[in-house]
């Protein structure tokens, strides 16, 4: 892709200049994924705990058909708080370029943007796989990750998704799964799945060790780095199956499907915990925020 088609903002397109570590960061979970005004609050958040571990946060979205990563301020609240945000995935790429769409980017088509403007580094909260139930819908997510070498570091997949069959198409299509100081795949919101990690990574210089092996072989595949979410921010196992199928029986009442069925199991879990699985969704894109950070910068 031609590069010309990325704005970007000047402290990434300053960054990039100089090798300096950055992060990319999506848009889907501010426009689509939280609630307001926690949403504003911790797209900001995240840029800032970026910051601070010494990197440059990159926050990825389209506007008027422009693909920008670094967004301005001015531009996130616009991501945050508009209606007409649409939920753009690789598909979605080329209508929203011909058309000018305003779009937030999901895991696959931030990675997409991010990997082609040089960027390594990517922080999200949890991929898009496998959904239940009998409809066969996958997320673009999986096959963008096969795609795309770069670092995704993530709490695993969504805790609604079939997470065993995601776990055999990440396996099938050649992503290495890292366990960052864990050796479980971590559940979004819970800190085990009973899932296989590939190998499991104690500091960020490990996983930049294994990511620099991986682009002197030429794997054209992402490093999926999982990170479970802080001990103290994990929703009770007890609660977490009940409100996992109860928004799931509901999304079937109401036919929810595509691209709204995610953000619709989101948000009807927050309502029905009254808010817990929001605290520990917020918790662990910080914490991830901050784990890529320092893998961006241990990847100088
Ligand atoms: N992580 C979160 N919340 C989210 C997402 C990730 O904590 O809302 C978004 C990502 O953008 C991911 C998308 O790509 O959910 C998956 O959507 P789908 O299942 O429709 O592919
Ligand atoms: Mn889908």
């Amino acid at each position: 892709m031609d590069r010309s088609l990325i704005k970007f903002n000047s402290e990434v397109s300053a960054a990039l200049e100089h090798n300096k570590p950055i992060v990319a960061l999506e848009s889907t979970v501010i426009a689509h994924g939280l609630p307001r005004p926690q949403n504003l609050d911790t797209a900001r958040r995240l840029e800032q705990i970026v910051r601070e571990t010494g990197a440059v946060p990159a926050t990825i979205a389209i506007l008027n058909g422009q693909f920008i990563a670094g967004l301005s301020d001015e531009q996130i609240c616009c991501i945050a708080g508009s209606d007409g945000i649409r939920k753009v995935s690789i598909r979605d790429l080329p209508i929203a370029v011909a058309h000018k769409w305003d779009g937030a980017t999901t895991v696959a088509s931030t990675s997409w943007i991010a990997q082609r403007a040089a960027i390594k580094v990517f922080a999200t909260g949890g991929i898009g796989g496998v959904h239940r139930g009998s409809l066969p819908d996958v997320s673009g997510d999986l096959p963008a990750l096969a795609n795309t070498p770069i670092v995704v570091v993530c709490s695993g997949a969504k805790i609604v998704l079939d997470l065993p069959a995601t776990r055999e198409w990440l396996e099938t299509y050649g992503i290495t799964v890292v366990g960052y100081q864990c050796n479980e795949m971590p559940a979004f919101y819970s800190r085990s799945s009973g899932l296989p990690v590939d190998v499991s990574a104690d500091s960020p210089g490990e996983v930049a060790q294994i990511f620099r092996a991986q682009q002197a072989l030429g794997i054209q595949s992402a490093l999926l780095v999982t990170v479970p979410v802080p001990e103290e921010f994990e929703f009770p196992a007890a609660e977490l199956k009940r409100t996992i199928n109860e928004a799931l029986q509901v999304a079937e009442q109401q036919q929810v499907g595509g691209r709204e069925l995610t953000p619709f199991l989101l948000s009807r879990m927050a309502q029905t915990s009254e808010g817990a699985t929001l605290r520990t969704n917020i918790a662990l894109l910080e914490n991830n925020a901050r784990v890529a950070a320092a893998i961006a910068v241990a990847l100088r």
